[in-house]
């Protein structure tokens, strides 16, 4: 088996295997005796020429040091600061400067350097996500012809986005030294071919394989899922359930987010207050509990959502909230995931309802988690990517706020039958499509795709 090498902006750093990205490439690192390169998460003032090794893993892990200005140009801006808002279809966010540009640029450029000493003949290369676009044309660059793969895990963008990048033409150039780019949705590769198509040369052959900047390059979807049966024993064997039932009242909606603007958690609040407003007899009867663990602090856009949040919550327990009674509890604090386990089992419905979500594994960690007899309601955004596989969860609207509320409703009301119905189909996808499925679907199509004639620039 050829050796995997898998590039992604942070290094799982991490005794225990936590991330479902980790699991998901551990089997293939280990029997492949690969290799996971990454950052080592904290700018240094001198940082190292080398990259450094990381023991105590099942694979080998190297990471690469950042300097402040090469951290902030590369994380802090381009890639959060302007790709992120851009590719969750927010350009009114973006901040764009040139230098976050050249820092994005410095930063794929250094990294294929340091890692060209530690690749050999018959490797594959693995990039994740939208740090690292530029990584395969600059080793292309030195040289490197291994076969190498890239995944996106957030929405690509539509041409009216695309076309509000500093530097729309140099994002396809990027992604056309790929041999396999691989997305979340079908929204997402039908993005990417009409973006390529207006803003740069990109001529479909088929309806995964496509001529661009003068090289051939597949394009398919892998739909990310979680470790399902682990996910499903954590559930299981989560903390004692009555006690989790005393904590969190009789009826429990549940949201776990990163405090992100994409996430939609304002629509949410503003559904669950016309929900009460609508249905008096709920009051007392149903809680919500909100878990968001704050990211990304210093970019501005994220302080204003936690302000924003925390006024809009507040006014609604101020409205609503009685003597024995809060409505909406919300939690700045990351929780162990077999307490989050237990408390997905728990909650009556799971809301999953961002504006904007490559695919959202909180959707697949809510229906892996509910008791197969008695399970909840997942209630799911449609701009989730998601929402193209699990259809039988309340597909809703999250701009429209009566709509969500009506679906919250909806929930409450659901016949066992109906809920176990939905459920039922809801998890044969989650067992069958887990992130196992994931990653080796994916490397077998990396193969095929590097196997064939590479193309010629006159073709
Ligand atoms: C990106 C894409 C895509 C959250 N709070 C806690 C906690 N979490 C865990 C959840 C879940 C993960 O974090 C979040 O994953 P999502 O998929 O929901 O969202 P992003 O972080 O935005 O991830 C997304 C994903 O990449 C994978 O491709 O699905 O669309 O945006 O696993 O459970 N975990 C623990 N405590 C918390 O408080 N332990």
């Amino acid at each position: 088996m050829s050796r995997l090498i898998a590039v992604s902006n942070r290094l799982p750093l991490g005794v225990n295997p936590s991330g479902g990205l980790v699991v998901a490439l551990e089997d293939a690192l280990k029997s492949s005796g690969g290799v996971w390169i990454g950052f080592s998460g904290e700018p240094s003032e001198y940082p190292a020429d080398h990259l450094h090794e990381h023991p105590g893993a099942a694979f080998q892990r190297l990471s690469f040091d950042l300097n402040v200005e090469d951290y902030e140009a590369y994380y802090l801006g381009y890639s959060n600061s302007i790709l992120w808002p851009l590719c969750h279809g927010r350009p009114n966010l973006m901040e764009i400067r040139p230098e976050y540009l050249e820092g994005y640029r410095r930063v794929s450029a250094r990294v294929a350097d340091l890692m060209l000493p530690h690749l050999r003949e018959g490797d594959r290369i693995w990039v994740q996500d939208y740090q690292l676009f530029p990584l395969a044309a600059e080793l292309r660059q030195r040289g490197v012809t291994v076969p190498i793969g890239y995944f996106l895990h957030i929405p690509f963008p539509g041409p009216a986005d695309c076309a509000a990048l500093p530097n729309p033409g140099e994002l396809f150039d990027w992604l056309s030294h790929y041999d396999l780019l691989g997305f979340q949705a079908q929204r997402d590769l039908g993005n990417f071919a009409e973006s390529a198509r207006q803003l740069a040369d990109l001529k479909p052959l088929s309806d995964s394989r496509f001529r661009l900047s003068g090289r051939e390059v597949q394009a398919q979807v892998f739909p990310i899922g979680i470790d399902a049966s682990a996910f499903i024993e954590e559930a299981r064997q989560a903390p004692d359930e009555d006690r989790m039932r005393s904590l969190t009242g009789a009826r429990m909606m549940i949201g776990v987010d990163r405090l992100d603007y994409s996430k939609g958690l304002p629509q949410r609040f503003r559904a669950f207050q016309l929900l009460l407003e609508s249905n008096p007899d709920l009051i007392e009867q149903i809680s919500f509990l909100q878990i968001a663990p704050p990211t990304r602090e210093s970019v501005a856009a994220y302080q204003d959502i936690r302000e924003e949040t925390e006024h809009l919550s507040g006014r609604v327990n101020g409205q609503f909230a009685t003597l024995n009674w809060t409505p909406i509890r919300f939690i700045h604090r990351p929780f162990p995931r077999n307490v989050l386990a237990g408390l997905y089992r728990q909650a009556r419905i799971g809301l999953v309802t961002p504006l904007a979500d490559g695919m959202n594994l909180v959707a697949k960690e809510y229906v892996a988690a509910q008791d197969v007899v008695d399970p909840g309601v997942l209630i799911l955004s449609r701009f989730a990517g998601a929402a193209e596989t699990m259809t039988d969860a309340l597909i809703i609207n999250p701009h429209d706020p009566h709509e969500m509320a009506e679906a919250m409703a909806e929930a409450v009301h659901m016949t066992p039958k109906e809920r176990r119905r939905r459920h039922s189909a809801l998890l044969q996808g989650v067992v069958e499509q887990d992130v196992g499925w994931w990653s080796s679907t994916y490397l077998a199509a990396l193969e095929k795709a590097a196997q064939r004639p590479v193309a010629t620039s006159d073709g």
